[in-house]
């Protein structure tokens, strides 16, 4: 089999989304996506300017030899705009084995390793109130585990917290949207949101929060141990991880569970928290992450560790990306949970998928390949937009902080 053409396919069915296709001599085609939020343009150009000339005439079925091909062949290591072109040409090329094979993507990677993919979904009010009600509006739909995020009383805008409950989308304005931040309303605000959701829901639901990079180490071991009561499944990334040595003073304080990654692209973001046994949920994902090929890689690592997947699902990893990690969640032997954030109708129109929900639980579905289209004509109907992320200023002085 030969690679005759690849094409990027940029659309914005509420959101943007950059999907890659690629097509073969023998009819069999793959999708995969390469949206990286904010900065989509640049994945699709690199993906046209400088990787499909390079991808014409090779054999699709050679996907290791592609990858490094891609990998080392630019010289230049790492990066997200990189690994999501990356990740981007290995989804189609398992999509295109899978097909070929006749088989679910899952069934290559080694077989199906349980009956579904437990996901959280995302509770979020602008009060402690509304978000209790939520989350047990997510447990009445059958969710095992859910986020929790709320309005910060004094602060105007906060993450994970939208204008509509069962939307959010944090990528909404044409230039970026200020925050403001206050560690101090934050750290005050979320134990007793903890509080109040725990007893409201029982002790069996799982619960998740992201405190989305925003605090100090010491900050963060303060967080962990004043939620220790409420037996947070996750507290997800409590403090950037550029420095991976700074969670090491998160642990040495806390026995909450810490998640980190949905903004690392290679095993090198994640060797040392992993090896150091410093986090126990690893949550890069397809996308990100340089594809299914290296998302392997980084799972086996952390398996030696015990540390599980936990692979990040926001909106802005679009279905191709959703339809690839079930698969690879069905398989992976050290599985921890899956994020789940609902697409908009729209979206569901451009990309149909044979993926399901029930119960709390994913399954990619039987089809073959990851199970994920693209109808070109629907996709022609929504043109770019730009959007970008907003930014974050401290409340008192207005410096700039991480959103
Ligand atoms: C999550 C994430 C997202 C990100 C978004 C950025 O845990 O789902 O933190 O909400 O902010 O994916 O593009
Ligand atoms: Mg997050």
């Amino acid at each position: 089999m030969k690679i005759t053409a690849a094409r990027v396919i940029v659309c914005s069915p509420g959101r943007n989304f950059v999907t890659l296709k690629i097509e073969t001599d023998e009819g069999l085609t793959g999708i995969g996506d390469a949206t990286l939020n904010g900065r989509e343009l640049s994945v699709a150009s690199y993906l046209d300017d400088h990787v499909i000339p390079c991808l014409i005439g090779r054999d699709p079925h050679q996907i290791e030899d592609i990858w490094q091909y891609l990998y080392k062949g630019a010289y230049w290591r790492r990066g997200p705009v990189t690994m999501s072109a990356i990740a981007a040409v290995d989804t189609a090329l398992w999509d295109i084995k899978a097909k070929a094979a006749g088989l679910p993507l899952y069934q290559l990677l080694g077989g199906a390793s349980r009956t579904g993919v437990m996901v959280y979904g995302h509770a979020n009010g602008r009060d402690t109130e509304q978000t209790v009600d939520e989350v047990l509006r997510y447990r009445d739909m059958g969710y095992k585990a859910i986020r929790a995020q709320s309005g910060v009383p004094g602060l105007e805008k906060v993450y994970g917290v939208g204008k509509s409950t069962v939307f959010y989308e944090p990528a909404d304005a044409d230039l970026p949207s200020e925050h403001d931040w206050s560690t101090e309303k934050y750290l005050r605000h979320t134990p007793q949101l903890f509080d109040q959701v725990r007893a409201a829901v029982g002790p069996d639901i799982h619960l998740l929060h992201d405190v989305h990079h925003r605090l100090t180490p010491i900050e963060a071991a303060r967080l962990g141990k004043d939620l220790e009561p409420f037996r947070l499944f996750w507290m997800e990334d409590a403090t950037p991880a550029e420095n991976q040595d700074a969670f090491r003073l998160i642990r040495q304080h806390t026995t909450t569970p810490l998640a980190v990654g949905e903004v690392f692209n290679t095993i090198w973001d994640c060797k040392g928290l992993i090896e150091n046994q410093l986090i126990d949920y690893i949550r890069t994902t397809v996308v990100h992450a340089g594809g299914i090929t290296h998302l392997r890689r980084i799972a086996d690592l952390a398996s030696l560790y015990q540390v599980r997947t936990g692979s990040h699902g926001a909106t802005d990893l679009s279905p191709v990306c959703m339809g690839a990690a079930l698969h690879f969640d069905l398989w992976v032997p050290n599985f921890g949970i899956q994020e789940y954030m609902r697409h908009t109708d729209e979206t569901d129109a451009v990309f149909p998928h044979a993926y399901t929900f029930q119960d709390g639980f994913m399954h990619p579905g039987q089809v073959p390949g990851h199970g994920v289209t693209i109808d070109e004509a629907v996709a022609a109907k929504f043109p770019y937009q730009r959007a970008y992320l907003p930014v974050n200023r401290q409340q008192h002085d207005g410096t700039l902080w991480n959103w």
